[in-house]
């Protein structure tokens, strides 16, 4: 990836996808953690093209169809499927900052207007690839990868144009530890590609990036999104995520895997969500995106 982007970012204080509040906040704890600066220091020309509005509704989890908050979480990635559509078909970089994993629906269906072999990494401790049917909480942010694959609620499905989709082949997911059995299932009949905590601590990250940067090259992707849920990270790292699960990646781990990503030169867009400030020490989870976005887009130790 070149050193002189053109960044723009996008906030989507979302936290209508889960039930703990704080998350809406997620965008301006990055923001206060400095990532313009960071990403200027390196060259990168960035924009900062303001917040997604995100409806001011009912906050109890309005249930419909075995789903929460349907309409605010389809409201709020209609709008961001169109600015992110928007962004790329102006050559901008799209940078998304969260709000909650149910964000990704948006983020997704924007760049499937541009990108017709898209591929994805999705660094996460879950594999938000659950469909209403099999979610055990109603929560849209533990389906935004079923969605995005085509699977789940129409109204979801088909926030944005002809709902086109990324593909299950296109698919990596790196760092799961908390999958639930109705996934289990679907991630084994699509054949989706998983590397869990198992496989990290067994091959190092080295050796399981060097494995999904081939994989994805393989399958002649026509662009890579990286979905990084900072609960991918050990809550030791980034204890402001509102599902956190032990034992999962270290801070370098993280680091290692931002400068691979950077060096395969493949990146076109990039997400980081979850961030819950009110659950947090300090700003420490929004640090920690702000220090792997600058690993991401080109920062050196040395
Ligand atoms: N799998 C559980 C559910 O679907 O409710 C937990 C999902 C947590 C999702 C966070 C964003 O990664
Ligand atoms: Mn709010
Ligand atoms: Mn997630
Ligand atoms: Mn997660």
């Amino acid at each position: 990836m070149e050193k002189n982007l053109n960044i723009s970012l996008v906030g989507v204080p979302l936290d209508y996808g889960q039930s703990r509040r704080g998350v809406d906040m997620g965008p301006s704890a990055i923001r206060y953690a400095g990532a313009v600066p960071r990403l200027e220091a390196i060259g990168h020309h960035v924009t900062d093209t303001g917040d997604v509005a995100v409806p001011a509704g009912e906050r109890i989890g309005q249930e419909s169809d075995g789903l929460k908050n349907l309409d605010e979480v389809t409201d709020a990635c209609t709008e961001l499927a169109e600015r992110v559509a928007e962004l790329t078909k102006a050559g901008q970089f799209p940078l998304v900052f969260g709000g909650d994993h149910s964000m990704a629906i948006g983020t997704l269906a924007g760049l499937s207007e541009k990108y017709n072999n898209l591929g994805v990494i999705w660094y996460d401790a879950h594999a938000d690839i659950n469909t209403e049917k099999t979610s055990p909480s109603g929560n849209i942010h533990g389906m935004p990868l079923a969605v995005s694959l085509g699977m789940g609620h129409d109204r979801l499905v088909n926030i944005y144009k002809e709902g086109q989709k990324i593909k299950p082949e296109n698919v990596v997911i790196i760092g799961a530890r908390s999958v639930d059995p109705g996934e289990r299932e679907l991630i084994k009949e699509l054949g989706i590609k998983v590397f869990t905590m198992h496989e990290i601590d067994r091959d190092g990250m080295t050796s399981v990036m060097n494995q999904a940067i081939d994989y994805l090259t393989s399958k002649n992707i026509d662009g890579l999104h990286l979905s990084l849920d900072l609960d991918g990270l050990d809550p030791l790292y980034t204890p402001g995520v509102g599902t956190p699960v032990p034992g999962g990646i270290s801070y370098r781990e993280s680091h290692l895997a931002m400068e691979m990503l950077q060096d395969s030169g493949l990146l076109t867009s990039a997400e980081f969500v979850e961030v819950n400030p009110i659950l947090d020490d300090k700003n420490t989870t929004a640090d920690v995106a702000v220090g792997l976005i600058g690993s991401l887009f080109g920062e050196k130790l040395l």
